[in-house]
C-alpha cells in the first residue's frame, strides 16, 4: 500500500515539475492556458466551438488542443472555427499530463497565441489531480448530470476557478435545480463564480469568453515564476503528506504575486510541491466575471 502511495506521489511530483516548466514556457511567449474539465458529453467541445469562433471573429489569437482516448472527432469539429486546433490521443490514459501536452505544443503552437484552450479527456476524476500548466481551470457541469455532482466530485469542482453550467436550453426538460447545484458548488468551493451557458442557443458564451480574456489581460506576458515561487515558499511552506496530489484536499491556492491580487492570503496552507499553484487569484478572476 505504501509503495502504491509513494508511486502515485512520485508520478504527481514529476507531473508538477513538467507543469512548472510548461507554465514558464507559455508565460515567456505570453500565452495563457485554460484547462477545460468535465465528464464525458457535458458539452466541452460544443462550448469551445463557440468560444473559438467568437475569438477568431474578434481577431484574438487563440488555439485549442483537445484530448481523447480515441477518434479525431473533436478536433474536426473545433477546426471549423478557423483557429489552430490539434487532437491529442492519450493512448488509453484517462487524463492529460503536463509533459505529454508540452510534447504536442513544441513546434505547433503559434507564438502569437494569447489563449490556448485545452479540452481535457472527458472525466471528472483523473484529470482533476493533474496540473497541466494552466492558469485558469474551468469545470463544466451540464444540466443533465444532476445537481449533486459537485458533491460527488469535490476535487474537480473544488479546484475550479470557474464553474460553468452547460446545456441550460434543456434545463426545464430535465427539471434541473439550479439553486441546488449552485449551493453544492459553493459547499466544495466557496466563492467560486458560476456561469450559465448554452452552446445550442449561444446564451452565456460571450460572457464566458469575456471572463477568459479578462483573466488573460491580467496575466503579464512574462512572469518570473520561479523567483516568486521561491519567495512564497520561504514565507510559508510545509508538507501535508497528501497522497492524492495537488489540490486534492479541495482547497484553492491563489498567487500573491498575481496582478490584481489585492486581497489577503485566504487559504489555509500551501503544498511543498507547488508548481500547480500559480493559478489566478480567485477574487481577481471573479471581479472580471462580474464586470458588466
Ligand atoms: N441541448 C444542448 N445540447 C448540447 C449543448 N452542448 C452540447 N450538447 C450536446 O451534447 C452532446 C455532447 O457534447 P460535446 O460537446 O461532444 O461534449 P464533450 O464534453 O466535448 O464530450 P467528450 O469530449 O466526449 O467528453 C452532443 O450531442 C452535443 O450536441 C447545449 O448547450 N445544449
Ligand atoms: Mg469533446
Amino acid at each position: 500500500m505504501c509503495r502504491v502511495v509513494d508511486l502515485r506521489q512520485a508520478v504527481l511530483a514529476e507531473n508538477d515539475a513538467s507543469a512548472l516548466a510548461l507554465r514558464e514556457y507559455l508565460a515567456a511567449q505570453g500565452t495563457v492556458e485554460v484547462n477545460l474539465l468535465s465528464s464525458p458529453g457535458s458539452g466541452k467541445t460544443a462550448l469551445l466551438e463557440g468560444l473559438l469562433s467568437r475569438a477568431v471573429a474578434a481577431g484574438t489569437p487563440v488555439a485549442a488542443i483537445t484530448a481523447d482516448l480515441a477518434t479525431e472527432n473533436d478536433a474536426r469539429r473545433l477546426a471549423r472555427a478557423g483557429a489552430p486546433v490539434k487532437q491529442v490521443l492519450t493512448d488509453g490514459l484517462c487524463h492529460l499530463e503536463a509533459g505529454m501536452l508540452r510534447g504536442h505544443l513544441d513546434g505547433w503552437l503559434p507564438r502569437e497565441t494569447r489563449v490556448l484552450f485545452v479540452e481535457n479527456v472527458g472525466n471528472l476524476v483523473c484529470p482533476a489531480s493533474y496540473d497541466i500548466g494552466e492558469s485558469l481551470r474551468i469545470v463544466l457541469g451540464s444540466v443533465t448530470e444532476g445537481e449533486d455532482k459537485p458533491l460527488k466530485y469535490p476535487t474537480a469542482f473544488g479546484l475550479a476557478h470557474l464553474v460553468v453550467i452547460t446545456k441550460t436550453d434543456i434545463a426545464g426538460a430535465v427539471e434541473f435545480d439550479g439553486p441546488a447545484f449552485r449551493r453544492n458548488v459553493q459547499q466544495v468551493n466557496p466563492g467560486v463564480p458560476v456561469l450559465e451557458t448554452s452552446a445550442r442557443t449561444g446564451a452565456g458564451v460571450d460572457e464566458l469568453l469575456a471572463f477568459v480574456l479578462g483573466h488573460a489581460a491580467g496575466v503579464p506576458a512574462h512572469r518570473p515564476l520561479l523567483a516568486r515561487r521561491h519567495a512564497r515558499h520561504a514565507h510559508h511552506r510545509h508538507d501535508d503528506g497528501n497522497a492524492r496530489g495537488p489540490h486534492a484536499d479541495g482547497h484553492r491556492h491563489h498567487d500573491p504575486g498575481d496582478p490584481g491580487d489585492s486581497h489577503s492570503h485566504s487559504h489555509s496552507h500551501s503544498h511543498s510541491d507547488d508548481p500547480g499553484h500559480s493559478r489566478p487569484a480567485p477574487s481577481a478572476v471573479r471581479g472580471t466575471a462580474e464586470a458588466p
